[in-house]
């Protein structure tokens, strides 16, 4: 039987429909629409403001954010085009989250654009929360979602370069990384979060990082507002970054000191400090903040339909 026959007769997507179908009348409007962005992403912001435009929608917001680099094949973080491990394979790890705290992820899922859609499907149509590797390619095709080659031949020739020195040693390029996290503000005032990553370049096959991580690379609490991170996923991970700027916000912190203390977590505890992090915080009051490890971070909103690129603080000057 087919994976998704299993869950309509099973009465899964039945009742998760009814769960988690989010209903916008009942959020308290604290705010003006905004889509936030990590790094340089202007074409996303834009195209996810312009869709929370059509749908009202902070959910679809950040999902339609996140396709303009899937699909880039330029863009060598996300999706299409991204820099494959070290074995060859271009994996791909997503999660998006609601402002209900419904969540769906992929992790280490292959050939397929949109990751980020995939995560939606799971959290919109299977009673879980994650699913991995085959099972999330399974899934996917089941839903409609065709299977592609992802790696470009850039991406394969700089793996190929890549291969003849093999030093394996995580690195994460301060300037030029471009892993997608976006956090949004609907037009009922409701926040929704998502990621797209196509992980670190060359890393260990069947490495996941933080970005299909709820709590790590993402989290939203409809109560508070919202965090997103990029960088040295390992980093985010053990030290739930995301989760925890919420929290500190919930405690009454700026989404700015929320995202510094979150940085001060991992300085603190980790001495060395040769490798970023980033994080973006939103409240529901439509404020923001930033902050990374080393310099160059940036990240981008749009709002009233105007789209900017803003300069995070560092801890590294
Ligand atoms: C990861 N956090 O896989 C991702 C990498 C990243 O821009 O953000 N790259 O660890």
């Amino acid at each position: 039987m087919k994976r998704r026959t299993f869950l309509q007769t099973s009465g899964f997507i039945g009742s998760a429909t009814i769960l988690k179908s989010p209903s916008l009348d009942n959020t308290s409007l604290a705010t003006e629409p905004i889509i936030i962005a990590t790094w340089k992403n202007e074409k996303g912001t834009k195209s996810g403001w312009d869709k929370m435009m059509q749908t009202g929608r902070a959910l679809d917001g950040v999902e339609a954010g996140a396709w303009v680099p899937e699909a880039d094949p330029n863009e060598t973080s996300v999706g299409y085009g991204g820099l494959p491990d070290r074995d060859g394979h271009v994996t791909l790890d997503a999660c998006i989250m609601d402002h209900l705290g419904n969540a769906g992820a992929v992790t280490f899922l292959e050939g397929i654009m949109h990751p980020i859609s995939v995560a939606r499907a799971v959290m919109e149509k299977t009673p879980h929360v994650m699913l991995s590797g085959a099972g999330a390619l399974k899934f996917a095709l089941d839903q409609g979602f065709k299977k592609q080659n992802l790696l470009t031949p850039a991406s394969k020739k700089a793996w190929e370069e890549w291969k003849k020195e093999s030093k394996y040693k995580p690195i994460v390029n301060i300037e030029n990384h471009d892993t997608i996290g976006l956090l949004g503000i609907g037009k009922a005032g409701e926040i929704a979060g998502a990621c797209s990553t196509s992980g670190l370049a060359y890393k260990m096959h069947g490495r996941v990082g933080d970005s299909p991580i709820i709590g790590g690379a993402v989290f939203c609490d409809d109560e508070v507002g919202g965090a997103c991170a990029t960088g040295l996923g390992e980093f985010v991970m053990k030290t739930l970054g995301s989760f925890l700027i919420v929290e500190f916000m919930r405690q009454g912190m700026s989404p700015q000191k929320a995202c510094e203390e979150a940085i001060m977590r991992i300085v603190k505890r980790y001495k060395y400090q040769d490798f970023q992090v980033g994080y973006l915080a939103l409240n529901k009051k439509g404020e923001y903040g930033a902050y990374s490890i080393q310099k160059g971070f940036n990240f981008t909103i749009t709002k009233n339909g105007i789209t900017q690129v803003i300069e995070s603080a560092s801890y590294m000057s």
